[in-house]
């Protein structure tokens, strides 16, 4: 991890050529503020990726937190929570299994307080005085399961941008967004996981849309850089930035990936509720992963 002690007061200028000099995997410590390293850094990179700012028994309650809420969406027979719909599907061992959820928080009140603690408001700030916790905006906070398994609704993510779904949402191009991400499990560089495109962020408006096909072109890139984690680090990324999450190489449970997003809205306060219907973009994503998922099967 990045000692910043020397550098906590240091010029913009000089923040800008440190933040050049480190190498891609640089991890920081989340302090009160974001210093002008790391801020020089998301500027220049797109992302920043700080270690364990979630405690290992903060890990394990929110991992039981969604096992039970997991639990109770099966008991009720949800499909949707709020428009978003449950991507529910085989696990290893062939039973109903959750691969992604939106507004997790909804059914949970200690996720609720947790995305609220203290401790992200320097994180809020970096995205915006006024940016507010959106988890009942949007699709709330989103936690997602990957696995590598026979069946699997989702081994990967296929390359993105998030910036995409505000095309859709807003029908403008996008403009500056952050992604703030919690990651559960040690995932090493030949576990597959997070891979991003360093500097994206600042690409042209086609770049963005089109240099990829979105959620379906999962080829290495020469310029990917894999984000490498451990549970409890926080990762902050440019919505515009191309992304994506490989399959890992191992089978079954011991493959498994858990990753937790939660939103950050400046925008008017557009609540969602259960009446709400499911916006267009999340049609076509849960397309493609279905569809995806049946032509694995078929192979
Ligand atoms: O699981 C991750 O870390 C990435 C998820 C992601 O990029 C997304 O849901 O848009
Ligand atoms: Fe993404």
């Amino acid at each position: 991890m990045l000692d910043e002690t020397l550098l906590l007061a240091c010029e913009a200028s000089e923040a800008a050529s440190i933040a050049a000099a480190l190498p891609f995997g640089v991890r920081f410590l989340l302090r009160p503020e974001i210093t002008p390293v790391q801020r020089a850094f998301l500027d220049l990179r797109g992302y920043l990726v700080f270690d364990r700012v979630a405690a290992d028994a903060e890990v394990d309650t929110i991992l039981a937190e969604v096992d039970r809420v997991e639990a109770e969406l099966l008991r009720e027979g949800k499909q949707k929570i709020n428009g978003v719909p449950l991507w529910f599907g085989p696990d290893p061992d062939g039973h109903e299994y959750l691969y992604r959820m939106g507004f997790s928080s909804v059914y949970s009140p200690f996720l609720s307080s947790f995305v609220r603690d203290a401790r992200f408001e320097p994180i809020r700030r970096l995205i915006g005085d006024d940016a507010r916790i959106g988890d009942r905006e949007k699709d709330g906070v989103v936690f997602n399961r990957y696995m590598n398994a026979a069946n699997s609704l989702r081994p990967n993510l296929a390359w993105h941008t998030d910036a995409l779904r505000d095309v859709f949402y807003n029908w403008r191009m996008p403009g500056p967004m952050l992604n703030v991400g919690l990651h559960f499990d040690r995932i090493r560089p030949e576990d597959g996981g997070l891979r991003v495109l360093p500097g994206t962020h600042t690409q042209s408006a086609w770049s963005t849309l089109f240099s990829k096909i979105h959620f379906v072109t999962q080829a290495p890139d020469p310029r990917e850089v894999m984000v490498e984690t451990w549970p409890g680090d926080l990762t902050v990324h440019d919505g515009r930035m191309w992304h994506k999450v490989d399959t890992s190489p191992k089978q079954g449970w011991a493959s498994l990936r858990r990753s937790m997003y939660v939103p950050y809205v400046r925008d008017a306060v557009l609540e969602k509720s259960e009446n709400s219907p499911t916006p267009m973009y999340l049609r076509l994503f849960d397309a493609i992963v279905r569809w995806k998922a049946r032509r694995a099967r078929g192979r």
